[in-house]
């Protein structure tokens, strides 16, 4: 069967596509297209040619899976067809609902004109996979748009509502149903003798641009891009459309595909779309598990995090029930998102609308018999596990019966958690990274005795708040805090050996971190962290250190920008160098007997990464996380791991599992046994094998 229906509607010919789940311009697809359109140019009898796509969306772009492949170069090409659709005789249309995304767009730019249904989106995503729009993308949609929003919308890849692509002149008219409304669209055009001028030949927006624009994008977009190659290139093919004849750049934004398309970083951003979208495949739960339905959420605790777990069910329309013991507590919590939201709307990020919406969805209480209906209770409460055992017993008592009982530690067992209650199949972790409202990851932890049902109920979950859910064992730390302890860790003895604070952050940034471990600290406070090293460090195996820098620090008073000075003094926001910092390192140096000694950057960023991916090896060996690149899928969204270099596990593998396997030998002579290699590990680097063999 055809990927593409052909039906004749009187004098209008309508192709649908028929490619599930997305439609993608995949060779089925493309070969549908293309004999679709000839055959309406054949028919005397057809006017008027209608693209659609069946199902829940037009065309999501490129064939992705197809990436790569021999049908990834059949004919006929998505240019092919633009061309078929562009030089008609006849009136094209694309009639969107759903998404149209990169390819699919670009099909649709080509069309004589483009029509949707309100609730459809419209974008050019194609930078988050680490290429541009190659099918003329970066040519056609400024012409609509104007060069400013067309470099917003193609370097971010934003996705862009109906409405508001009918005001930037993307989509030419709203309709109510994308078949029918298409179809009379088409009759009335062709009754009207109305013309279209093909989007490519539309000037007006691209001429006499001001170079100052690109130059003023370069910054911005720069800025955000964090070592992104793509977004940069974006540019330089909106200005090529803007100073060089349309032929001409064209030629440039294809040539700018292929080498971007060849890039490591390409390579990188395509494991992580498949990454996120693997995390919510769970092995081994039986495919008619279904989740169950969560539209009520309590929450125990209105601190900070507290609230913005609150924020992020009532963004998404869910009604949040909020405790705290005391009135004040909560008034505090309540103050907190109230002052968080009002950021958003003075910012321009949320209307006042919005804002209202979600504030009315929230409903404080000091009243535990308020939370018993609710579908889900998060506890987002004190750190300790006595606390939180009297809590569970509590909930366990009070909760309709089915409802989740979940908790946001971020490392205490969750076995031991549900031992206070009588039905720990109900029991999850669900960990939010702060600030919760903000942050992309949530992290659910499973116990030994979860249910199926509970695991897919939070995972689904996940998705519907706007979170990227990943599922992680209860071992210490689950997935993302038991390896940072070995990334700070290791940042640290680099300090004893000789590098510079100012050396390990920066090299953290220029790799593309979203800030350095040790500005991490000053940010985070390091009295906290103290306390909890030193319960650490008293289980700590025999052999093993942690560098006491961090505890002198604190001793000095520095305990990081709260006291304005930590590893680096602040005035305000602004960091500087502190001599004092070095006097502490050398000293501790000298204490241990540490000769320091230059660091090249390259070395620096090596032992800062390397330890991550044995720990994360040792993670995929106990079971505490399922695959590698679930580990990449945290890592990027809870701990600011650059993206386009694919996540940690990613990197380790193109690094070089020999050279980490390598790295971890040394780093268990130097620091201790709990940095050895685990044997996960050691066999793939010993079979010259990658995570796929694990
Ligand atoms: N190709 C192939 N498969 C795709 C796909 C695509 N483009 N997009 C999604 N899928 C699969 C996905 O892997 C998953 O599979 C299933 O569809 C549902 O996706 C010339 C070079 C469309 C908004 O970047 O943004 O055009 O896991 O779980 O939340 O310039 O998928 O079920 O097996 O994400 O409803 C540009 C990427 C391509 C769009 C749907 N297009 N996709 O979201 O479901 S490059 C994109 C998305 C290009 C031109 C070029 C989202 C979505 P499985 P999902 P969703």
């Amino acid at each position: 069967m055809s990927a593409v229906a052909y039906e004749v509607d009187g004098e209008v010919a309508v192709l649908t596509v028929n490619y599930p789940p997305v439609n993608a311009l995949s060779a089925a697809t493309r070969t549908g297209l293309g004999e679709g359109i000839e055959r309406a140019q054949a028919d005397e009898a057809v006017k008027a040619i209608v693209i659609l796509g069946g199902g829940k969306t037009f065309i999501a772009g490129a064939d992705i899976t197809e990436f790569g492949t021999e049908k990834s170069k059949a004919k006929p090409q998505l240019k092919d067809l633009q061309k078929m659709l562009e030089n008609s005789p006849k009136l094209t249309i694309a009639a969107i609902h759903g998404t149209a995304l990169g390819g699919g767009l670009e099909l649709a730019l080509t069309a004589h004109s483009r029509v949707a249904v309100a609730s459809a989106k419209v974008g050019l995503p194609e930078v988050n996979l680490g290429i541009l729009p190659g099918a003329g993308g970066t040519q056609r949609l400024p012409r609509l748009t104007g060069v400013e929003v067309g470099i917003d919308l193609i370097t971010s890849g934003k996705h862009v509502p109906a409405a508001k692509a009918l005001d930037l002149g993307v989509v030419d008219a709203i309709v109510d149903d994308v078949r029918t409304g298409a179809i009379a669209y088409a009759r009335e055009a062709l009754a009207s003798g109305k013309t279209f001028v093909p989007v490519i030949e539309r000037n007006e927006k691209i001429t006499n641009v001001d170079p100052a624009v690109f130059a003023e994008a370069r910054k911005t977009v720069g800025k955000k891009a964090r070592g992104k190659i793509a977004p940069m290139v974006i540019i330089d093919c909106i200005e090529a459309a803007c100073t060089r004849p349309a032929v001409e750049a064209l030629a440039f934004e294809a040539e700018k595909f292929q080498e971007l398309y060849a890039s490591d970083q390409r390579g990188a951003l395509m494991h992580y779309f498949f990454a996120e979208r693997q995390a919510r495949k769970i092995p081994g739960i039986p495919a008619d598990i279904q989740p169950k339905p969560i539209n009520s959420c309590a929450i125990i605790g209105a601190g900070t995090m507290g609230g913005g777990i609150a924020m992020s069910f009532a963004n998404a329309g869910i009604p949040v029930t909020i405790l705290d013991l005391s009135q004040e507590a909560l008034d505090r919590g309540m103050g907190v998102v109230t002052k968080n939201y009002g950021i958003s709307v003075s910012r321009g990020s949320m209307s006042q609308d919005k804002m209202d919406k979600a504030l009315s969805l929230i409903t404080p209480t000091t009243n535990y018999d308020d939370l018993a209906q609710c579908d889900i209770v998060i506890e987002a409460a004190l750190e300790r596990m006595d606390v939180k055992k009297e809590i569970f017993a509590r909930l366990d008592k009070l909760m309709k019966p089915g409802a989740i009982l979940a908790t946001n530690t971020s490392y205490l067992s969750i076995d031991e958690i549900a031992s206070a209650t009588t039905r720990p199949g109900d029991v999850v972790g669900c960990h939010f990274f702060s600030p919760a409202n903000v942050m992309k990851l949530l992290e659910n932890v499973r116990s030994a005795v979860t249910s199926p049902e509970t695991i897919v109920t939070v995972m689904e979950m996940g998705k519907r708040i706007g979170k990227v859910p990943v599922l992680a064992g209860s071992t210490e730390g689950f997935i993302g805090n038991r390896m940072l302890q070995y990334y700070t860790g290791e940042a640290e003895f680099l300090l004893e050996q000789g590098a510079t604070p100012e050396q390990i952050d920066r090299v953290a940034t220029r790799f593309g971190m979203a800030m350095g471990p040790l500005s991490m600290r000053d940010m985070a406070g390091m009295d906290m962290a103290a306390v909890s090293r030193k319960e650490r460090s008293a289980n700590m195996p025999a052999g093993e250190r942690l560098s006491p820098i961090l505890e002198r620090l604190v001793a000095a008073g520095r305990c990081g920008q709260k006291t304005g000075k930590g590893y680096y003094r602040y005035e305000g926001r602004e960091k500087f160098s502190d001599p004092e910092t070095m006097e502490i390192i050398e000293g501790v140096a000298k204490e241990f007997g540490i000769t320091r000694r230059e660091f090249t950057d390259d070395e620096v960023e090596a032992r800062l990464f390397a330890p991550l991916v044995n720990e994360g090896a040792k993670e995929i060996e106990d079971g505490t996380a399922i695959r590698a690149s679930d580990i990449d899928v945290t890592w990027v969204n809870g701990y600011g791991f650059p993206v386009h270099r694919g996540g940690p596990m990613y990197w380790g593998e193109k690094y070089g599992l020999d050279k980490i396997y390598a790295m971890a030998l040394e780093a268990e002579k130097r620091n201790g046994p709990r940095w050895a290699p685990g044997k996960l590990l050691e066999r793939l680097a010993k079979e010259g094998k990658g995570w796929d063999a694990a």
